[in-house]
């Protein structure tokens, strides 16, 4: 048990030691109201911006716009905060502790220049978890690409960012070969799209399926490379998972929810089975859509399989063929159905702890795999008292309800469960609105939405509570 969080929303020091620009560095901050938006200029020295998941012009080249607030620049600093932080993941008796590695740090371009200064900041974050006895758990890629690769390769659209990406995986496989055995290749596979993470400036499925086929091919080769590196790693695939129900016994809703569920499943099949399922190809075929495959490829997803299922577990939805507008809630730039038996965040996410034990159930019963909960959290707007104290029941509330299921799923239906880290165990910049209103830390940090606070650390109510939570095993809830 521990917290997770990710490099380009909680380290900052965007262009600090030789860091070189992601595109996680050119998305502006918003709220629930407004959308994020891509900043860039185009071949003709136009300076343009484009809600995030919009297509960019071609040859347009990430841009950062001065004066404009991006939030990921500083984020909440890590960067310059981490022997604070780690200390306070001890106190409160993590385990285990998941973060990412920028690659646009280690290398700067994303290419096979090497930035030492930058592989210095992680050997000084991962001895001193070692230090405390946390075990780090490693994400290869959480939504960041280096700048370069999107303005020279278009990306993922090009195969030979395979290769880069394979690089950049064995130097950390093989300087962390002895301390770092949890790894996980991209964070939330099923949901990347656009240039924002994948680096293409088009967004139709041609494109973005051949894109994803790269992707796919990239960790298989990570795994093979990373299992020759050392055999007891344990390399994991990430997906985002938000079970759905059918609305009720109508069988449109059934079928619509069983394909609602298979754009997950696909990913877990490619990555855990090794091969497309049938149902996918025959959606390439029906769409028009043929990806290029090298004769290898086939072979490399057989043989580059993950270890175990890493997955975020914030919420459930519902598939209602017949859905009026009236039923619909908008949950972080998603549609989605309401369901009249569950609570919603104030970011309309529908509160489901009996849905995970049913998730941890409905993905082990089909892979039987190892799985770990990399993400799970409540993001909620804290008040913070004048005297400085943050009383947020409600977080605990939600972690007691969820920590039962995940209990139930292991002891009643026998799960693999091998690990549970909350997302944002410290306030971190949110990934979906670009706010620092939407909070998920047991451990408070001063800074809000335009970038204003110092920084400072603070414990939660909830930080007591979890620190009870992780020395009980999770039977003290
Ligand atoms: P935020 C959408 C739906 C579910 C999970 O999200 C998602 C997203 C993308 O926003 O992303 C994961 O910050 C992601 C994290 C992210 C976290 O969930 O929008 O892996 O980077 O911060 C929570 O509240």
């Amino acid at each position: 048990m521990g917290g997770a969080t990710a490099a380009n929303q909680y380290e900052g020091g965007y262009l600090s030691g030789g860091k070189g620009l992601s595109l996680a560095d050119v998305i502006t901050s918003g709220d629930q109201k407004t959308p994020r938006k891509v900043t860039f200029k185009t071949p003709d020295g136009k300076i343009g911006s484009r809600e995030r998941n919009e297509p960019l012009p071609e040859g347009a080249k990430a841009y950062v716009i001065p004066d404009q607030y991006y939030p990921s620049h500083v984020a909440t600093d890590f960067y310059h905060h981490w022997e604070e932080d780690i200390a306070l993941f001890a106190e409160m008796g993590f385990n285990s502790f998941r973060f990412s590695i920028n690659w646009a740090r280690v290398c700067p371009k994303g290419t096979k220049e090497l930035n030492e200064e930058g592989l210095i900041f992680y050997d000084k974050v991962i001895d001193e978890l070692l230090k405390y006895n946390i075990e780090p758990v490693v994400t290869l890629n959480h939504f960041d690409m280096p700048t370069y690769l999107a303005d020279e390769y278009d990306g993922w659209s090009s195969r030979e960012v395979i290769d880069f990406y394979t690089f950049f995986c064995k130097i950390l496989f093989k300087r962390y070969k002895g301390k770092v055995k949890y790894w996980m290749t991209f964070n939330e596979i099923n949901i990347l799209r656009s240039w924002s993470q994948l680096g293409i400036h088009s967004n139709d499925p041609q494109t973005l399926f051949q894109a994803k086929h790269h992707v796919f091919v990239a960790s298989a080769k990570a795994v093979q490379i990373g299992k020759k590196i050392n055999p007891d790693f344990q390399i994991g695939m990430m997906v985002c998972y938000i079970l759905n129900y059918p609305r009720d016994c109508k069988p449109a809703n059934i079928l619509e929810s069983l394909q609602f569920n298979r754009e997950m499943e696909f990913y877990m099949d490619v990555q855990v089975k090794g091969y497309y399922p049938s149902y996918k190809l025959k959606a390439f075929d029906r769409e028009g859509i043929v990806i290029k495959k090298e004769p290898e490829d086939d072979e490399l997803l057989k043989i580059g399989t993950v270890d175990y299922i890493g997955f975020s577990y914030y919420m459930s939805s519902v598939s209602d063929v017949d859905a009026k507008e009236s039923d619909i809630v908008i949950g972080n730039q998603m549609k989605v159905t309401k369901n009249p038996y569950l609570e919603i965040s104030d970011w309309g996410w529908a509160i489901d702890p009996t849905g995970l034990r049913v998730a941890l159930s409905k993905i082990y019963d089909r892979y039987q795999a190892p799985l770990f909960i990399v993400e799970n959290g409540l993001g909620a707007y804290d008040k913070v008292k004048e005297d400085g104290a943050i009383y947020d029941d409600y977080r605990i509330q939600y972690f007691k309800k969820h920590i039962k299921e995940m209990h139930d799923a292991i002891i009643l239906d026998g799960v693999d469960l091998i690990g549970y880290t909350p997302w944002g165990c410290i306030d971190l910049v949110s990934a979906g609105t670009g706010e620092m209103d939407k909070r998920y830390g047991f451990i408070h940090v001063d800074l809000d939405n335009d970038g204003n606070g110092d920084m400072s650390r603070s414990r939660k109510k909830s930080f007591d509570w979890y620190k009870q939570v992780i020395e009980s095993n999770g039977t003290k809830l």
